[in-house]
Parts: structure tokens; sequence; C-alpha cells
């Protein structure tokens, strides 16, 4: 396959006031069509060519480190776009919930540890929920790579990347991660991500 930027699933002005217009036009339109490009460039002519992203993203880890940084993020990325909506948070699905609440305790003890692991992964990176051997875990990883390659199935990531908060939040991740996790979360397409994790 050849990557591809896919269009914001909303308009660029609809997460505010929790992320601005000027953030997603860089982080969506720079930062995802450089992986986008650098990607196209580097998958050429490599035995990943033809695979699908997530067949490129595992086997070129550990293997092909331009090509891994570039393939990860964008897989990332495809996912965190739609990992957010306008007037997200809220409610989460029952049995999403459920699984949260017999795996990490409680919603609340989830939220709170998943901003933990945003605002303690050092540098570049992400934080995560994701699902392993049936249970809900949370996690955070650096840079591009993501719980795909530690034997994981991300459900929702939040990009901790100075370029994704910078502008809104200037050095105040925690602020940023806080907000995503309780007014940003298309909970929806985290549900799909667990149905599918879990079948
Ligand atoms: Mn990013």
């Amino acid at each position: 396959m050849t990557f591809t930027l896919p269009a914001l699933p909303y308009s660029y002005d609809a997460l505010q006031p929790y992320m601005s217009k000027e953030t997603l036009e860089y982080h969506h339109d720079k930062h995802h069509q450089a992986y986008v490009t650098n990607g196209n460039n580097l998958l050429k002519g490599t035995e990943w060519e033809g695979k699908s992203l997530e067949d490129i993203v595992k086997g070129s880890f550990g293997k092909n480190a331009g090509l891994f940084n570039n393939a990860g993020q964008h897989y990332n990325h495809m996912h965190f776009w739609n990992w957010m909506k306008p007037n997200g948070g809220g409610a989460i699905p029952g049995k999403l919930e459920k699984a949260i609440v017999s795996s990490l305790g409680s919603v609340e003890k989830m939220k709170e540890d998943f901003i933990q692991a945003g605002v303690t992964q050092f540098g570049s990176g992400w934080c995560w929920l994701a699902v392993q051997d049936g249970k809900v875990i949370i996690t955070k990883t650096a840079n591009g790579e993501s719980p795909l390659v530690h034997g994981a199935t991300p459900i929702l990531g939040c990009d901790v990347w100075e370029h994704s908060y910078y502008i809104d939040y200037r050095n105040r991740r925690p602020d940023y991660v806080k907000a995503f996790i309780e007014n940003m979360v298309n909970w929806s397409y985290v549900e799909e991500m667990f149905e599918a994790a879990t079948k």
C-alpha cells in the first residue's frame, strides 16, 4: 500500500476551545503530511511494499528505523483524528466501561492514570489505553511507537509530542492531557476498536 493523508473527520475549528484551528492546521496538514510523504519514500523498494499499514508498522519495528518512525506515526495519527470529536468526552459505552472498571478499578482511576502516563512520558510520545490478554491496560510509548509493537492492541491514544499542544497549552502538558480525556474523546470510536480487539 502507499500512505495517503485522510481528511480530518471534522472542521479545523471543531475542537475549540480545547484544540485550536491553528494547532489542527499544523498538526494535520504539515506534521501528518510529512509522515505520509516520508513514509512513502522510505517504503519504496522494501520488503513491506504492498503490505497493510499494521504489517508495515510491526514488520519495520527494530529493523528499519526511518520507515518505522514514519509508518508508526501515520498509523497513530490515522486513529488520533478519529479518537477526538467535537463535544467529546461524556459517558463511556456500557461494555467498554465495564471492561475499564474491571481492569483498572474505576473510570476516574483510568482517567487519572491515563493523564499520569501522558505527563510522565519523557520527551515525545503517546499515552494509551490498550487491550492485552482481554484486559484494558494503560501504557506510554516514545516517539512513533504504539502498543501494537509491544504485544497489545491500542484502543485510545493521546499524542503528547509538543506539536500537539504547544500552541494552545505552551508547557502545560497536564492541562492538555486532562482536556483530551475529559472533553475531546470520541468514545464510540474507542468502543469500536475495543470490540475489534476483544473479538
Ligand atoms: Mn502528532
